[in-house]
């Protein structure tokens, strides 16, 4: 099968008109990284959820049916299915459709499981959705939630206790509800308080991986879609999954540090304009361990 000579991802994630997340990221980063993002909208809002208050939320759950459909009819080949915050627990069965339709062009499947962060579930996330997502996320190869989410999904209260030993625990029990390959974001270490970690596990191989950065005491939403799309952009560019992992870690960071010094409201997000050129380049520093 003769893959798109530019990537082809169908970026199913919401467009939220200021704040900085979701399709406002995806698609500049995959563009940047010389990969098409197809978007296929979930929702529309005014801004984002976290730290607004009155936004405008309109879902798109009849919408995403019909252009999936058009999508079917038209026989598009996608390399990629990249899913993000949905806005109905309908809209899996529509991705699913999608998925389904694509099995000709064998796509890499990126379920990343947008639900809550902080321990507290996202505003329009209803207790249905959280337990569909379980489901879900069986017909990933890839998913890519936060310490929250990865709570969420395996049913596990969410505490300060969690750190790096837990998260290890947790990775093959992710795996066993279907994904090959599971990536924890905002991990924290045992011995450090000054940094904080990415840890992955892939299946095929056994092997678990660390990518650890330093921690900056903020929290910027939209950066878990930032290292999303990073990470989907450089595995469809052909490099490795501890690549890609240190590719993505280096970006959020850039980006974190970029907005950190202004000290821009957290809420608008990172500033994704002054960094977005960064991932022109090739890899040129790379620190990611291989865990036992
Ligand atoms: O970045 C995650 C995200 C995506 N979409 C919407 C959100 C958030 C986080 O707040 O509110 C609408």
């Amino acid at each position: 099968m003769i893959k798109n000579p530019v990537p082809r991802v169908a970026a199913v994630h919401d467009l939220s008109g200021f704040g900085r997340t979701s399709l406002t990221m995806v698609i500049p980063i995959l563009s940047s990284m010389e990969v098409q993002a197809c978007p296929l909208p979930t929702a529309v809002l005014s801004t984002h959820t976290t730290g607004f208050e009155n936004y405008v939320f309109h879902d798109l759950t009849e919408f995403m049916d019909k252009s999936v459909d058009h999508w079917i009819e038209l026989g598009i080949d996608f390399d990629a299915v990249y899913s993000g915050f949905l806005g109905s627990s309908r809209q899996m069965d529509i991705v699913l459709r999608l998925i389904d339709s694509l099995k000709r062009c064998s796509p890499l499947i990126v379920i990343d499981p947008v639900l809550g962060d902080d321990g507290v579930t996202y505003g329009p996330i209803t207790g249905d959705m959280v337990v569909k997502m379980r489901s879900f996320i069986k017909n990933a190869d890839l998913i890519t939630p936060n310490i929250t989410e990865a709570a969420l999904l395996l049913d596990e209260p969410y505490s300060d206790a969690i750190n790096e030993t837990v998260v290890r625990s947790w990775l093959p029990r992710l795996a066993d509800m279907g994904p090959d390959i599971v990536v924890v974001t905002s991990v924290p270490l045992v011995n450090s308080k000054d940094r904080t970690s990415v840890l992955a596990y892939d299946r095929n191989d056994e092997r678990f991986w660390k990518v650890s950065c330093d921690y900056i005491p903020t929290h910027y939403p939209g950066t878990g879609d930032a290292f999303a799309s990073v990470l989907v952009g450089s595995l469809l560019r052909g490099d490795s999954l501890p690549i890609a992992l240190d590719r993505a870690v280096q970006f959020t960071t850039l980006a974190i540090r970029a907005s950190f010094g202004h000290r821009n409201p957290a809420r608008e997000g990172v500033m994704l304009e002054r960094v977005l050129d960064t991932l022109k380049g090739p890899v040129v520093m790379s620190s990611y361990e291989l865990v036992k």
